[in-house]
């Protein structure tokens, strides 16, 4: 507004020239540019990295654009907004997703070329934003770009960890962890805001004070730590709109210890403040396993206080009182590492907007919505109450006070049924007084969806059967999708360009149910020799990379069978490495007139196994150990190899899934809620080796049980196996390698 004032808007509008030219010299004018003035290197001799961070920084500029006209267009539109609640988001490198959705990536390599660089090489420069896990994290991901796509007034929020997830490296077979410290190099995809800040306030304790005739409670807090806001603009394809993932990082209040600066104790009060910066410092690495570490909820409420005191300062902008809150908000729960906002928001508005309960309750049961990702009821999130009431003693009062209401109606709903009513409460009274997370979420969300069918229909039928029973309108499911931009235009270039020859369109790109009308084209035998090339060039990528990272030369005519993904037992590597000792088994003692049958194959195994989960890491080092014996016998040679991939991360997901011609998906049947890896290798054309779990199952009905290897048990067959136990006999080698190693 100043500046309208100073020098008037068209004035600014012509200095700005309006809006950033994508012309090669303008292009390649604002990368020397960048590279004088942000990277403050000389024009004429910089290197590629920072070639990346100039060419990073001017695709980031015009980010900013289109980003400041979609908060513009939204403010002016009052739009009820998404809010995507998530701690985790594995967004990956950022370079060529941006240029791609902007629809400038070409330009920009043709304006590099000139200047003697190449447009894949500086994207490969930068490092991975992991901030998540798994699944889940990626997912998160996946749905923002989509909701940019789909021109969603939406926003991401989450936590800014100064450590990522974990980096792993194998010595002598066996996992280990260093610290991924992503940001040592700057990270042009975010922009700072200073002065969006929140104060964020733990500990203390609860007092009542006199209020109009009555009593009211007051937090008296005994902690307070600063919220800053790091925005990540999240573009769309073919739309201008780009939304915010707004991700805060820990500061140390102006109000920390002042108490120290006062009596003179001014290093230790420095300290102090350092203490703050830690609630942001790093990423759990334990994918689904609570362990009732403080530092943990502090993390969660964290970012759910810094959120929503944003989120309804935003809204207040607008509005007088909170009548058309739920007209404007929705809050969506990604999974319950969030739902400490329920108490939040009654806390807010009953305590410092000073609504009734009622009022508030009224609110509350209309904004939230829940997604839940596990069948598992052990994955499922207690806070021992101990550890709230010391840390957010008020939240714990809120918790008790919903609590008691909701049982006194369920109560009248279903009678004096104790077992179920104790099943059913937020509060647990176990050994370790706790709070069932899922429950309290449950309760407090007008909807609760899974992530695939037969997830939703085994929360029905199992984890919250009781709560199918008493609201069956709040549950749906909403079967997990990949963005194809990300999975198809971003990691396989060849493949897009020859969809959109032969689809004569690029509307795919935003509508992937298009590219069923490559069906009418299934025959025809020109495709199927572009699109054998396109995996070939992918493969021999594919192997560049393997020989680099584990010294193993591979075949690029032999079949790529990889199975990428977190370790975990019920996902089954172990199954696959069992499954290739009994292949090279076979081989060895094979004729060997019969071994020119054999397809030759090459195993990748890619994934990192929770720090605190030794079964996960056995498995890592039983298949370096089978790895290491199978591929230095030269009676083998390219008939079997097996690799162990390092550090398996988005950016190697992208390198590997275009290049595999088979794919596992093997976890026991009813473990795996959905299940995401699947369908990006799917949508790369790989054939799928799976189990009835998870998405599978609307896969198959997709593209039928005659294009993809099913096999094992169903899920209902499967606790009759488990009580039976093993009924195998393991030969004798199998079970020594497998002694040895675990
Ligand atoms: F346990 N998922 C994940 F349910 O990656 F919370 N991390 C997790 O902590 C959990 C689930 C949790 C995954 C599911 O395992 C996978 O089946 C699903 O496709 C994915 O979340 C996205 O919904």
């Amino acid at each position: 507004r100043g500046g309208e004032t100073r020098v008037g808007v068209e004035r600014m509008f012509g200095l700005m020239d309006r809006f950033l030219k994508s012309d090669p010299s303008s292009l390649q004018k604002d990368i020397l540019d960048h590279v004088e003035y942000t990277v403050a290197r000389s024009r004429f001799s910089f290197d590629d990295f920072e070639a990346y961070q100039a060419l990073a920084h001017s695709v980031r500029d015009r980010l900013i654009e289109r980003w400041h006209d979609t908060q513009l267009h939204f403010k002016k539109k009052d739009p009820k907004r998404i809010y995507f609640l998530s701690m985790e988001f594995l967004m990956g490198r950022s370079l060529s997703n941006s240029a791609i959705n902007l629809g400038i990536r070409d330009q920009y390599a043709d304006a590099l070329k000139e200047l003697g660089f190449e447009f894949e090489v500086l994207a490969e420069q930068e490092g991975d934003a992991a901030l998540g896990n798994g699944g889940l994290a990626r997912l998160s991901a996946c749905q923002m770009d989509s909701l940019a796509t789909m021109d969603y007034p939406a926003w991401g929020y989450g936590l800014r960890y100064q450590y990522g997830l974990f980096r792993q490296v194998i010595l002598d077979g066996y996992q280990h962890e260093q610290p991924d410290y992503w940001l040592n190099f700057g990270n042009p995809w975010e922009i700072e805001r200073v002065h969006v800040t929140y104060p964020v306030k733990f500990y203390g304790t609860v007092e009542d004070e006199n209020f109009n005739g009555g009593k009211r409670k007051v937090w008296l807090p005994g902690e307070t730590v600063e919220a800053v806001a790091y925005d990540n603009p999240i573009p769309g394809h073919g739309t201008r709109n780009t939304i915010t993932l707004r991700l805060w990082a820990a500061k140390p209040s102006d109000q920390i210890d002042m108490e120290s600066y006062n009596t003179g104790d001014y290093i230790n009060a420095v300290v102090n403040r350092q203490r703050a910066e830690t609630i942001s410092s790093v990423l759990f690495p334990d994918d689904r396993s609570y362990q009732g570490k403080e530092l943990r909820l502090k993390q969660q409420y964290f970012f759910v206080s810094a959120s929503l005191q944003d989120i309804i300062r935003r809204f207040k902008d607008s509005h007088s009182n909170f009548d058309d809150f739920p007209e404007k908000v929705a809050l969506q729960l990604n999974d319950t590492h969030p739902s400490l906002a329920i108490a939040e928001v009654m806390r807010v508005l009953v305590d410092e907007e000073h609504l009734g309960w009622n009022r508030a309750w009224d609110i509350v049961c209309k904004i939230f919505s829940f997604t839940t990702h596990t069948v598992l009821p052990e994955g499922l999130e207690k806070v021992p109450v101990d550890l709230l009431e010391s840390l957010l003693p008020r939240h714990l009062q809120i918790i008790y006070d919903i609590n008691f209401d909701y049982i006194e109606e369920l109560k009248k709903r279903i009678g004096l049924d104790y077992d179920r009513l104790s099943r059913m409460s937020i509060v647990e009274d176990g050994a370790i007084k706790s709070i069932r997370m899922a429950n309290l979420a449950i309760v407090c969300s007008h909807t609760v969806n899974g992530v695939s069918r037969v997830h939703s229909e085994l929360l029905k039928t199992r984890v919250f059967k009781d709560f199918y029973e008493l609201w069956p309108h709040k549950f749906d499911y909403k079967t997990n999708g990949v963005t194809q931009r990300r999975w198809i235009v971003v990691s396989n270039p060849s493949l897009s360009a020859l969809i959109s020859k032969w689809l004569g369109t690029e509307a795919w790109i935003r509508d992937v149910d298009l590219l069923a009308g490559l069906q009418e084209q299934a025959a025809n035998a020109d495709l199927h020799e572009e699109w054998r090339m396109v995996r070939k060039v992918n493969k021999m990528r594919l192997a560049e990379y393997i020989e680099a990272m584990s010294g193993v030369k591979v075949s690029v005519s032999a079949m790529f069978d990889v199975q990428i993904k977190r370790i975990h037992e019920y996902k089954r590597q172990l199954l696959n490495i069992l499954g290739i000792v009994h292949r090279y088994d076979c081989i060895k003692n094979m004729e060997k007139s019969d071994r020119t049958k054999v397809v030759p194959r090459v195993c990748i195994i890619g994934g990192k196994a929770a720090p605190g989960y030794e079964i996960a890491r056995k498995i890592i080092k039983l298949c370096n150990a089978v790895a290491e014996k199978i591929n230095n016998d030269p009676d083998v040679g390219d008939l079997l190899k097996l690799v162990f991939i390092p550090d398996y991360n988005v950016s190697v997901a992208e390198l590997v899934i275009p290049g595999a011609d088979l794919s596992q998906h093997i976890s026991t049947a009813g473990h795996e809620a959905s299940g995401t890896g699947s369908m990006k290798f799917l949508m790369n054309g790989c054939l799928l080796l799976a189990t009835e779990d998870g998405s599978t199952v609307e896969i198959i009905e997709e593209i039928g049980k005659d294009n993809m290897f099913l096999f094992g048990a169903k899920m209902h067959e499967v606790p009759a196996l488990r009580e039976k136990g093993p009924t195998l006999k393991v030969p004798l080698q199998f079970a020594r390698v497998v002694r040895y190693v675990m």
